[in-house]
């Protein structure tokens, strides 16, 4: 943490990591960003997982499951319910950056499916892929929740070539996308009327004032989240109200900032058919079945290895 801040509040713009708005009030907060009337992404991935997921699990009958960025594995249920339904399921793999929501996921799942081995594994999908148990079987790998959007180009294409290297040929990959559409609806879900969204951003301040022993007032910082249509992409920021002297006691960093500059908190990019059809080939993979959600509000691509 204390290298990413540095390196991020000395650059311009200044920036800070997405990674960092989920303490535990942060994961609370995107909890409560979720149940939205604003935020259709979870709603409308959960909604065409319950459709596809009997066809899906017919169509490959998977042997196992890997999800990675699990979370409570609360949409995964209805793979589950179809993977047993069928009888050819016989492993769940979770893989987050939080013990305790994988112990509590795990502990649930263990119960609901009798019979069923379920893993745990607590690591950072950029660096512990390698934790994965070896393939019992057919495999499917999910990344749903949009999560591959927060990331630039250069990092998804990196890590969907370290994800094909988990997939045997007849293995698959399910994508979460969310699309670009009407602008208007992009930027309410991230600019909520009751501000959760604003708080949540906010919250960072909070985390890096406890990381590093620092005195941000995130009070005096509005929310700003705005669609980039050139880089196709919601930004998240946060700007000061008038200008802002911090200090940051670890890294012995003072930083000032004064509007309208910006700390740039987050980018969620949004995708086409095309973009995404394109990123996967860049990455050695090969798009095999595209699930999208009425009036095209979110999207689940189905990749296997090129
Ligand atoms: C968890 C990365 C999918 O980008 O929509 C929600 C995070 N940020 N509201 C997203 C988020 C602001 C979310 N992802």
């Amino acid at each position: 943490m204390a290298e990413d801040v540095r390196r991020g509040l000395t650059a311009t713009p200044k920036r800070l990591q997405p990674k960092y708005l989920y303490d535990e009030r942060g994961s609370d907060l995107f909890e409560q960003i979720t149940e939205l009337p604003e935020y259709y992404p979870m709603r409308e991935e959960g909604s065409l997982l319950n459709l596809i997921s009997p066809g899906l699990i017919a169509s490959m009958a998977p042997g196992e499951i890997v999800e990675l960025g699990s979370g409570s594995s609360t949409k995964t249920r209805a793979l589950l319910d179809a993977g047993r339904a069928n009888g050819c399921l016989r492993r769940y793999v979770a893989f987050d950056v939080s013990e305790s929501i994988v112990r509590l996921a795990i502990a649930e799942l263990l119960q609901r499916y009798n019979g069923l081995d379920v893993y745990g594994i607590v690591g950072d999908f950029h660096r512990h892929l390698d934790k994965i148990p070896g393939h019992t079987g057919r495999r499917l790998v999910l990344f749903l929740g949009g999560t591959l959007g927060n990331l630039y180009r250069e990092e998804r294409i990196d890590l969907l070539r370290q994800i094909g290297a988990l997939l045997a040929p007849d293995d698959r990959l399910l994508v979460g996308f969310d699309l670009v559409k009407d602008i208007p609806l992009i930027e309410a879900a991230y600019n909520d009327a009751q501000g959760v969204t604003a708080d949540f951003n906010r919250n960072m301040l909070n985390v890096i004032n406890n990381g590093l022993d620092g005195d941000f007032d995130p009070e005096a910082f509005e929310h700003y989240a705005y669609f980039n249509t050139q880089e196709s992409r919601i930004e998240m920021h946060l700007r000061p109200k008038s200008k802002q002297v911090a200090h940051l006691k670890k890294l012995g960093l003072t930083v000032e900032i004064e509007p309208p500059e910006t700390l740039w908190t987050e980018s969620s990019h949004k995708f086409t058919p095309d973009s995404v059809r394109e990123m996967l080939t860049a990455s050695g993979l090969s798009l095999r079945e595209w699930y999208a959600a009425p009036k095209d509000m979110f999207a689940l691509a189905l990749a296997g290895p090129a």
